[in-house]
């Protein structure tokens, strides 16, 4: 029984001596001290063992018993410490590393060309005001004299919601609200997203950027106008841009007319930008129609108006010579950053 007990201790010894990894010590723990174990066993065979060697072996049984608690607490020990240094080892931050910089966004070039035609004319006292990008047929169409039959209301070039209600076309809108105030004068300019039923290509999108300007006041004259936009494309596009203009139509304004730049790569020499013209078209302008101002309950005996819009998008894309609308939407850091 002695011999029995030394060769189960030496055996176990062994074991846990050349154990490798936490895991093993329980299995040892098991092999020798469990249910089944070896050590367990011999307690078993106790009852064969005459009385009065009976506490001697039991003894043994129990100090062998706890001589491998504590081999085993003690390898156990060794393990955890192991796997700690090993822990603490693989989380050591490199404080010498360079530091990932933060990626800084860029103004888009739509931003700048609209905060450039603010500051032009909010030098020049207009109040910037917005409005909804969803709006009534009636401030849309009807109440720039555009009626249900008229063919600029084209139903293939407006996104409708109901019957009543669509996405606005055009930031007039803004000061159809602004004249119901009755606030007079008014010298105001409404930016903003709008909408038409436009495929995609270079120059066109189903939803872009427009800049429109109003002047309602007692005594205002084409001659107001002109000036206005004069010292506007001066401003936009240099000291020495002369403008141009040619009688349009418009519904909303009487006479109407579009304005030319002259080419501020040539000087109006004539060159591929401006198509060999040495003009570049910029902006629909006229003076308000009398019947907008009557129907916002303002005597056009006694009140005149210019009313302009420019497309901001246009802009953006001359004065930084891009050549494809798209590339203003896809927002591409690596073309943002350009301007
Ligand atoms: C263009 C033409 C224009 C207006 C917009 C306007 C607004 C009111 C009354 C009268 Cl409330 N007119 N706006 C006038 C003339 C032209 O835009 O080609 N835009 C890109």
């Amino acid at each position: 029984m002695k011999d029995q007990l030394k060769a189960i201790l030496d055996e176990a010894m062994e074991r846990i001596e050349n154990a490798t990894q936490s895991d093993d010590l329980n299995e040892i723990k098991v092999a020798f001290l469990g249910k089944k174990g070896k050590l367990t066993s011999v307690l078993k065979s106790m009852k064969d063992v005459s009385a009065d060697q009976r506490p001697i072996i039991g003894q043994m049984v129990n100090d062998t018993r706890v001589q491998l608690e504590e081999k085993l607490e003690e390898k156990k020990k060794v393990f955890e410490r192991q796997e700690l240094e090993a822990k603490i080892a693989a989380e050591t931050i490199d404080v010498t590393l360079p530091a990932k910089k933060p990626k800084m966004g860029h103004r888009h070039p739509n931003s700048i060309a609209r905060e450039e035609v603010e500051r032009i004319f909010t030098g020049m006292g207009y109040e910037v005001v917005e409005g909804p990008e969803i709006e009534y047929d009636y401030y849309n169409f009807e109440a720039l004299n555009i009626p249900a039959n008229h063919p600029a209301k084209d139903e293939q070039d407006t996104f409708y919601i109901n019957s009543d209600i669509l996405l606005r076309t055009q930031t007039s809108s803004v000061q159809v609200h602004e004249m119901e105030k009755g606030r007079i004068p008014i010298r105001m300019i409404a930016p903003g997203r709008v909408f038409r039923s436009d495929e995609v290509d270079a120059t066109h999108s189903p939803s872009f950027h427009q800049i429109e300007g109003l002047v309602i006041d007692k005594d205002v004259t084409f001659a107001d106008l002109k000036g206005t936009l004069d010292v506007f494309a001066k401003e936009l596009f240099g000291e020495d841009t002369k403008v141009k203009f040619r009688p349009h139509h418009f519904p909303f304004t009487e006479p109407s007319a579009e304005m030319d730049v002259s080419c501020f790569k040539c000087k109006g020499k004539g060159c591929r930008f401006c198509k060999g013209s040495g003009w570049i078209e910029i902006l629909g302008c006229g003076m308000v129609h009398p019947r907008v101002l009557e129907m916002r309950g303002i005597d056009p005996e006694e009140y005149t108006g210019f009313a302009f819009g420019v497309g901001l998008e246009r802009i953006a894309l001359l004065k930084y010579e891009i050549d494809d609308m798209r590339l203003l939407y896809e927002n591409d850091t690596r073309f943002l950053e350009q301007f």
